[in-house]
């Protein structure tokens, strides 16, 4: 088999790649390890960026996000019952964010993949990358049983945190940066319409809480729970309990209990490995790096590294320029870096840590007080929800 450019991974990172290569006239074929079904059944995220959103109109494929998508023009901050509402359109000159789920926009890409003819090759086993650091990489993996290779003239690794791409890095070659949080997330996705019209970010004494959604009646929530704890020890009712409070009163009284259909403990982490390029290797999205998603900065991450890895990609193709090439991981790391702060910073202000002496905690009040009462300290929470530039 041969191609232009192979994919590892069919994530919305892998997935989103393919869709623009192919509407550029680049061959690609994306080599995942699961099955469709599986990929759609993981819960993940649910906020895009403005600069998303966009990119899905380019890749042709926001006609149903622009139909279902809820367009969220702020969201709310609490800390001990007190809340505090960031005005992200008022305070970016009208910029907003959409929410509307991951699962929802990987389908999407999907179907647009599936009607373009393009080749996905589903539960690939033992991916191996070969010969990326000269000018004929190669890429092995077994399916039914058989050996196949794939020679191509780049890679994308678009495999995840978990993924083969970046353990196939020489170690020499790769600095990783890694912050693990002693807490994980416990959320929950029932079919019970939303507690509040908009995000609701919550600190309380018992830990942090996040009332989010999907549509007007599905809604996501989530509770900061110690690393030690097993999803089967939360019932709903005792997930709800929990939720409740550590909520506004007003959030609180609003929430309607109902029967979850996904209940997970994720952990938490701030991650990035540098650089993103190795000769014709590029990493792109969770296989480079993980943020804490308090900030719903992840997927959105992904996007950004595809918007600068597409664009070199087509350079290369079209123009016969390899500028692009040269300068993904810089201009990549540039804003994923920040998005790292943002993402560490926010998850500092609003968790509960373990290890925090009370004048860390007088800090984390200090800092909720200077944002509820200046407008620039809001403003800057703002900026960068919306997400910054690409
Ligand atoms: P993905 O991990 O989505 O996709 C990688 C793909 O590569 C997978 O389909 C995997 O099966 C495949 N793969 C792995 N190894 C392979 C191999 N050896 N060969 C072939 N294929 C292989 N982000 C937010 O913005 N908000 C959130 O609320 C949020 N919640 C999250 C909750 C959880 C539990 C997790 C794990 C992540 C969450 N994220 C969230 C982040 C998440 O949305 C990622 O940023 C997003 O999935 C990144 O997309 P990809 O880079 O495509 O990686
Ligand atoms: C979600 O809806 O899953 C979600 C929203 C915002 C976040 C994290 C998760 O910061």
């Amino acid at each position: 088999m041969r191609t232009q450019v192979a994919i590892i991974g069919a994530g919305p990172a892998g997935l989103l790649l393919g869709q623009l290569l192919s509407r550029q006239g680049i061959d690609n074929v994306i080599i995942e390890r699961k099955s469709g079904d599986y990929v759609l059944s993981r819960i993940r995220a649910g906020v895009l960026e403005q600069g998303m959103v966009q990119m899905l109109e380019e890749a042709g494929v926001a006609e149903r996000l622009h139909r279902e998508g809820l367009v969220h023009d702020g969201f709310s901050l609490a800390f001990d019952g007190r809340r505090h509402r960031i005005d992200l359109k008022g305070l970016t000159g009208g910029k907003t964010v959409t929410v509307y789920g991951q699962t929802e926009v990987t389908h999407d890409l999907m179907v647009a993949r599936e009607g373009i003819g393009a080749t996905t090759i589903y539960e690939a086993d033992d991916v191996v990358l070969h010969d990326f650091d000269g000018a004929s990489p190669r890429v092995s993996f077994v399916k039914d049983g058989v050996r196949t290779e794939l020679a191509c003239d780049f890679i994308a690794g678009c495999d995840g945190f978990h993924g083969v791409s970046r353990r196939s890095v020489p170690e020499g070659a790769i600095q990783e940066f890694e912050r693990v949080y002693p807490f994980g997330w416990l959320g929950v996705l029932a079919d019970v319409p939303p507690a509040a019209h908009e995000l609701v970010y919550a600190s309380a004494e018992r830990g942090f809480a996040l009332c989010s959604m999907r549509s007007a009646t599905r809604s996501r929530y989530y509770v900061q729970v110690s690393l030690d704890e097993e999803v089967e020890d939360w019932s709903d009712e005792r997930f709800f309990d929990e939720l409740r409070r550590r909520l506004p009163e007003d959030v609180a009284a609003a929430v309607t209990v109902g029967p979850s259909i996904e209940k997970s403990i994720a952990p938490l982490r701030s991650f990035v490995a540098e650089p993103m390029r190795f000769g014709r290797l590029f990493l792109a999205g969770d296989a480079a790096h993980i943020v804490p998603p308090t900030g719903a900065k992840g997927l959105n991450l992904a996007a950004s590294d595809i918007h600068y890895l597409s664009q070199s990609l087509i350079e290369h193709y079209r123009d016969r320029s390899d500028t692009g090439i040269a300068t993904y991981s810089q201009r990549a790391l540039a804003r994923i870096w920040k998005a790292e702060r943002f993402s560490w910073w926010m998850t500092g202000l609003l968790h509960k840590f373990p290890a925090n002496t009370p004048f860390e905690q007088r800090m984390q009040r200090a800092e909720f007080d200077h944002i509820a009462n200046s407008t620039v300290g809001s403003a800057g929470v703002a900026e960068n929800y919306v997400g910054l530039p690409y």
